[in-house]
């Protein structure tokens, strides 16, 4: 059985605050429930986070959402991937600190755009590290594009890519919301959570959809619902809060939580 988890820029790093920060504790615990998890349950998992300030506001301050165009826009894609390796750096040590070892693949290594989006990515090492029983983890970062130059791509465009290369099972977007709401909950305090999706509601949902109201590139719940939608016909995705204690812990062992996704 192959997860795919994804642990957003929302949670990982103080993305509300627009903080080159990291939230160190939020990741420990993310890494205990984990743990916990894999002992409760058999099942393989790919570990994604997201970027936060970490890319956005760089990729933002920066301006080179839209293409490289001259030698010093070169040297700002490449702060970003150093930033990007940065963060994932601390996501590796706190995972230790806990006992979880991941195993990372550099996306700018592996991952080709062409104009935004995903033309060529090379599994083949993260699939030794899924048959050795290993975690392989991945993040949003700015990579090789034919068009652009460079652009950037987010860990939900890698998620939606690896679940329908890898035929994923189950694809968990833990964010900072406890689901998908008809209107997004941080802009409209009388949104209504869906419990579920599927074919007979998807039109009301679409209608909902909406980007980040923090500084995102990546399109926010919209964003990352149409890639999935696009990419994972027939899997299953759960959206949910994983700013909560235990609850990484419920997603991966099947407890009820957030909204379920069954395109
Ligand atoms: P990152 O892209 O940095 O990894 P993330 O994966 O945690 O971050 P965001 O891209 O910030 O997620 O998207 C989540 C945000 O989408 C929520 O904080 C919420 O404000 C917004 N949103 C927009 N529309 C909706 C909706 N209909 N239901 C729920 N959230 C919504
Ligand atoms: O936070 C974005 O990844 P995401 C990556 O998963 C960059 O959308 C560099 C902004």
């Amino acid at each position: 059985m192959l997860y795919i988890l994804k642990i957003g820029g929302s949670v990982c790093t103080e993305k509300d605050e627009n903080n080159l920060q990291a939230k160190e504790e939020t990741i420990q615990r993310i890494a205990r429930e984990i743990k916990q998890a894999m002992e409760n349950k058999r099942f393989q998992l790919i570990l994604v986070h997201g970027a936060g300030p970490f890319g956005h506001k760089l990729v933002t301050d920066f301006e080179i959402d839209n293409g490289l165009k001259n030698e010093e826009d070169f040297a700002k894609f490449k702060k970003v991937q150093e930033s990007m390796k940065q963060l994932n750096g601390i996501v590796l040590k706190e995972f230790e600190k806990e006992g979880v070892e991941l195993h990372p693949l550099v996306p700018h290594e592996v991952i080709r755009q062409e104009n935004k989006k995903i033309t060529s990515f090379d599994t083949q090492i993260l699939g030794q590290f899924l048959s050795n029983g290993k975690i392989p983890t991945l993040y949003g970062d700015m990579v090789p594009d034919s068009k652009l130059k460079g652009s950037v791509v987010s860990g939900d465009s890698i998620i939606a890519w690896l679940s329908r290369e890898l035929k994923a099972d189950t694809v968990f977007l833990g964010t900072d919301v406890d689901g998908i709401y008809s209107a997004d909950p941080k802009k409209d305090s009388n949104a209504k959570r869906f419990d579920r999706i599927n074919e007979s509601n998807w039109l009301a949902v679409e209608k909902a959809l909406d980007e980040a109201s923090t500084v995102d590139v990546t399109g926010g719940m919209k964003g990352k619902i149409e890639k999935m939608r696009e990419k994972f016909k027939g899997g299953k995705v759960i959206v949910f809060d994983a700013n909560k204690e235990e609850s990484v812990f419920k997603a991966l062992t099947g407890q009820k939580i957030g909204t379920l996704i069954e395109f």
